[in-house]
């Protein structure tokens, strides 16, 4: 199951999970609330096998039918050490980034109000949607591992758009988006 918390700002390798002490746990309403981002769990086995009913009902509820698979480890991702700077570099999308993990682990970083890092950790089951222009980042845990489903309406764009990038239009419009909401 998905769990979320406030990050502390130690130097830390970035595959830690980086808990405050106390702990400041964050819950799926407050994550919502504080940044858009959206959640769903699908039931997962451990070879990665789901509930494919509730992920098409997901998909035709959004409209997600693009759809492809990534998979996150030394051997099977060309260019490995290159692409996790970049997923770890603070940056922004066009559109909502949508990630369903059936295998492994990892962490979702996305900015609060406040401008802090909450960090989301994604494990089989759990399907995050990040809204478009929030700032986020991605890092594999210690354990250097992930496999997960990426969804997009129409063709997908994937491109990271880095910070600062305040007044793209992505950015505006997800501000006054939790101006509305928060
Ligand atoms: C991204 O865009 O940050 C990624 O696709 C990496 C994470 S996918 C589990
Ligand atoms: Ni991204």
């Amino acid at each position: 199951m998905v769990s979320a918390w406030y990050m502390d700002k130690s130097d830390a390798d970035q595959r830690e999970p980086h808990k405050t002490n106390p702990e400041r746990p964050v819950s799926l309403e407050e994550l919502k609330a504080k940044t858009g981002v959206e959640y769903f769990h699908i039931e997962t086995d451990a070879d990665g096998n789901f509930d494919e009913a509730t992920l098409l009902k997901i998909r035709n509820d959004r409209g997600y039918n693009y759809k492809d698979e990534i998979e996150i480890a030394r051997d099977t991702l060309p260019n490995y050490e290159e692409k996790l700077k970049i997923f770890f570099t603070e940056h922004l999308h066009s559109d909502e980034e949508i990630r369903f993990c059936t295998k492994g682990s990892g962490y979702f970083d996305v900015r609060e109000g406040k401008d802090e890092w909450i960090r989301i950790e994604l494990v089989p089951g759990d399907l995050i949607i990040l809204p478009a222009g929030i700032y986020h980042r991605f890092t594999l845990d210690a354990k250097n591992y992930i496999k997960a489903h990426r969804f997009f309406v129409g063709e997908p764009v994937w491109t990271p758009i880095n910070r600062p990038a305040d007044q793209h239009p992505a950015r505006q419009d997800y501000l006054s988006m939790m101006r509305r909401h928060g």
